[in-house]
């Protein structure tokens, strides 16, 4: 945060950015130098916690030392082959991920956009070569509200104007139907060159969006009925942010093409993966798909130690604990500022009234003056998502600078 007496510090390191960067952000004025844990740091010294974790990818927490060791170690001695040659890490990663999660194969890629993309492809590949949709005429159904990633094909099936505004022409085969609607997915299964529906367990960019219970499971059910592939968009819900391991689990639904991204890192690297059974991943033929850093011997050795810490450290049972704590502790809180809580684990978003002109982003610029960081989202959201391994003291310390915020508002 800017404080008078230090504002050159970050003052200057932000004209940087906005002088010689592309404006395509708009950050809070914080500029961060350091973290570790729940904890980072700006250029003056000023400590925070951190409520965003970085949408998600840093559930394990910042700079976790294990995590930091792979990196390291692995960086000096093998950092990338490209897929032209086999590396000796690759293998193991990837038996290791099939069987914590229960698929046949996992295909490796970098960003959660290309996770997703991969899905798309793999959805459509298999709807010509198994169950026999016409070439060219594969649709896939997404839901109102989505956020799947910034590449044109998925822009192209986003319903957010700013997100896709002066980027077509769009990519068709795609059919939009409301979020937590299975009577809107029935009416469309009905059609023949369905052949997926991608979903996120909870929507994350709409603001913590929490469907009803029982949506998952009927719209997978329906989904096997119709011969279409359930597809989990997991990248921000999955590795134990929600309290399982994966928002599916809460409704017992194995998706047939799994998608994670983000906190398979650890926040440490760029890793995501798409995980499928045999009959599915095997449509993609050798040279049909591919990425020069996918599989790299340092993404793969992070994702496994990112994933053990999660798995060692019991972060799904800390999540599902402490996010019940964290709802009823905001649910509790008495400010005419707020209009609802809603979450699952500590997937959290507080709905914030407008009053006298101030915002979210307002309560959000008060927070991080009082030590804690959260990014405010549609203007009247706040979205709370600690690192996974904070304890119980740390989160009533965050509830009381919470309270205290939103106390200096009324
Ligand atoms: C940004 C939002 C969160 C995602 C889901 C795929 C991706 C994302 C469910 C793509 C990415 C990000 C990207 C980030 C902001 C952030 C975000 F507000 F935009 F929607 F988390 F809520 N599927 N989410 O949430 O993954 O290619 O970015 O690795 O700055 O755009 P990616």
């Amino acid at each position: 945060m800017i404080t008078e007496m230090q504002k050159t510090k970050s003052q200057i390191l932000i004209e940087l950015e906005e002088k010689y960067g592309a404006h395509n952000y708009h950050p809070i004025p914080v500029v961060l130098e350091r973290g570790e844990g729940v904890f980072v740091w700006d250029v003056d010294g000023k400590k925070y916690y951190d409520f965003l974790s970085a949408y998600s990818a840093v559930n394990q927490g910042h700079c976790h030392p294990k995590i930091t060791k792979t990196l390291i170690e692995q960086s000096q001695k093998l950092a990338l082959t490209s897929r032209a040659f086999h590396n000796n890490v690759l293998g193991e990663y990837e038996k290791f991920i099939t069987g914590l999660f229960g698929y046949d194969k996992v295909l490796p890629m970098n960003t959660g956009a290309e996770g997703v993309e991969t899905a798309l492809k793999l959805a459509r590949k298999w709807g010509y070569e198994k169950k026999g949709v016409a070439e060219n005429n594969a649709k896939i159904i997404v839901c109102e509200g989505n956020f799947h990633g910034r590449t044109i094909s998925i822009i192209s099936m986003s319903t957010d104007s700013e997100s896709k505004g002066n980027f077509g022409p769009y990519t068709p085969g795609y059919l939009t139907i409301p979020y937590n609607n299975s009577v809107a997915l029935a009416e469309l299964l009905k059609d023949k060159n369905v052949v997926g529906f991608l979903v996120e367990p909870i929507q994350g960019e709409a603001g913590v969006v929490v469907p009803d219970e029982g949506y998952l499971r009927t719209c997978f059910e329906m989904c096997k009925a119709a011969n279409v592939l359930f597809i989990a968009d997991e990248i921000q819900t999955g590795i134990a942010r929600t309290g399982k391991m994966l928002a599916c689990e809460h409704e017992d639904v194995k998706p047939d093409i799994l998608i994670l991204g983000k906190a398979l890192s650890g926040g440490m690297y760029p890793v995501s993966a798409v995980l499928a059974n045999d009959e599915i991943m095997l449509c993609i033929k050798p040279g049909q798909h591919g990425s020069t850093y996918g599989g790299n011997p340092v993404g793969c050795k992070v994702a496994i130690t990112a994933l053990n810490v999660v798995l060692e450290e019991n972060l799904a049972q800390n999540s599902a604990e402490l996010g019940k704590l964290l709802m009823n502790e905001l649910k509790s809180i008495k400010s005419d500022l707020i209009t609802e809580v809603r979450g699952k684990g500590l997937f959290v978003a507080m709905v914030i009234k407008e009053k006298k002109g101030k915002t979210a982003l307002d309560v959000c610029l008060k927070m991080a003056e009082n030590g804690l960081l959260a990014k405010p989202t549609h203007g009247d959201i706040i979205r709370f998502a600690p690192p996974l391994i904070i304890t119980k003291e740390q989160l009533l310390d965050c509830v009381s600078i919470i309270k205290k915020t939103l106390a200096e508002f009324n």
